[in-house]
């Protein structure tokens, strides 16, 4: 049974499945001639990128509301923030039957969304479809099933006494976030909606200037296929073995930053496995782009610490373990709060006094 491997060729990442076959037994997966090897290493640029690629049908409705969801809390003097959350799906076909996909069921993004609501952001949560949303996360996970929480007898349903009380607190809440109608829904599945979604929302709120705040909690996938290399229909498995050869995303924090939104203020999140790697990462990425902070975070210890990392200093919240499994303190109730207060300082230094980077 040979290993499965990954190999890199120029630059790009090539997983072949079932792989340390000889070369003429490997498919590509567009059926294309073209050796991996012909391919030019690292990201395309944003603009190469977009100009490649076709934008998901639902891209004009979008913007749509986008644009009279800013208007109208620019007009009642709120701020925004652009909340992303869930992970990103990479396509293997046209008509997809198969993809890649990530862990993040985005209760980072929902958690955090509940809580910028809270201290009277207007919240834009761009999300994966299907992945949680503020407020019906507490009840829509598996473990966590609303049939849990209900039973029925003779006079209808209701829901269990014992947790008439937390439910009662989230549905007015909710109700009142609807009623104000301070958060807009979006979702995205692929990273090429996402790509295309989050182009056109910035350059939308950038008329919001320093009042806006991005938090971009998704996780987004780092490799694709593009579009010209994919193939129509479904890979047979019938063909053979199958070499995946994928491109770099484009880095879109840098347009982001420099061109489509450049005084709002801009939180990236930087997820890694290994310690050692995240402060060398997370400082590479603020360098890189030149926006105000990065979240540091570890798969395993995600809900518990993160890192704040700015131009300037770096510093973490940390749940104890009281805080974490007795009270079950949500680690994003500290991070939103603490960003609020420096988005304030920002409006104030960039938008006031003109000092911004
Ligand atoms: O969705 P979730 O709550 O399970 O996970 C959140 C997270 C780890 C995806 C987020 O905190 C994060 O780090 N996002 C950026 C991932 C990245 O490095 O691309």
């Amino acid at each position: 049974q040979p290993i499965p491997q990954k190999s890199t060729i120029n630059g790009h990442l090539t997983s072949v499945i079932n792989g340390g076959m000889p070369e003429h037994y490997v498919r590509s997966l567009s059926g294309a001639s073209t050796p991996a090897s012909s391919s030019s290493p690292g990201p395309v640029s944003a603009e190469v990128y977009f100009a490649s690629h076709v934008a998901p049908k639902s891209l004009p409705d979008n913007a749509e509301k986008i644009r009279s969801f800013v208007d109208r809390h620019m007009h009642e003097g709120r701020r925004v923030v652009l909340v992303t959350s869930g992970g990103t799906t990479v396509p293997l076909e046209t008509q997809t039957v198969r993809f890649i996909d990530n862990f993040s069921a985005g209760t980072r993004g929902a958690t955090s969304a509940e809580y910028f609501l809270e201290e009277g952001y207007a919240v834009i949560f761009m999300h994966r479809q299907f992945s949680l949303q503020p407020y019906s996360r507490h009840y829509s996970h598996s473990r966590n099933c609303f049939l849990e929480f209900m039973e029925a007898d003779g006079d209808g349903i209701h829901v269990m006494p014992a947790y008439v009380d937390k439910m009662r607190v989230i549905l007015e809440k909710y109700r009142e976030t609807q009623k104000a109608g301070t958060l807009l829904t979006l979702d995205f599945v692929t990273v090429n909606d996402y790509l295309f979604l989050l182009r056109e929302a910035a350059q939308i709120i950038s008329k919001m200037d320093v009042h806006a705040m991005y938090y971009l909690a998704a996780a987004v996938s780092d490799f694709f296929i593009p579009a010209d290399r994919m193939s129509e229909h479904k890979i047979q498995s019938g063909d053979g073995l199958l070499n995946l050869t994928m491109e770099q995303v484009p880095k879109i924090l840098k347009p982001l930053v420099n061109d489509w939104t450049p005084k709002a203020f801009i939180i990236s999140f930087k997820l890694e496995t290994d310690e050692a790697l995240l402060p060398m990462k997370s400082l590479q990425a603020l360098k890189r782009y030149g926006h105000q902070i990065v979240i540091g975070n570890i798969l395993t210890t995600r809900k518990r610490v993160v890192k704040l990392i700015t131009h300037d200093e770096e510093s973490e919240i940390r749940l104890t373990q009281e805080e974490d499994e007795v009270q079950h303190i949500e680690i994003e109730s500290r991070i939103v709060p603490e960003l609020i207060r420096r988005h304030a300082e920002w409006i104030e230094a960039c938008g006031t006094r003109g000092e911004c980077g």
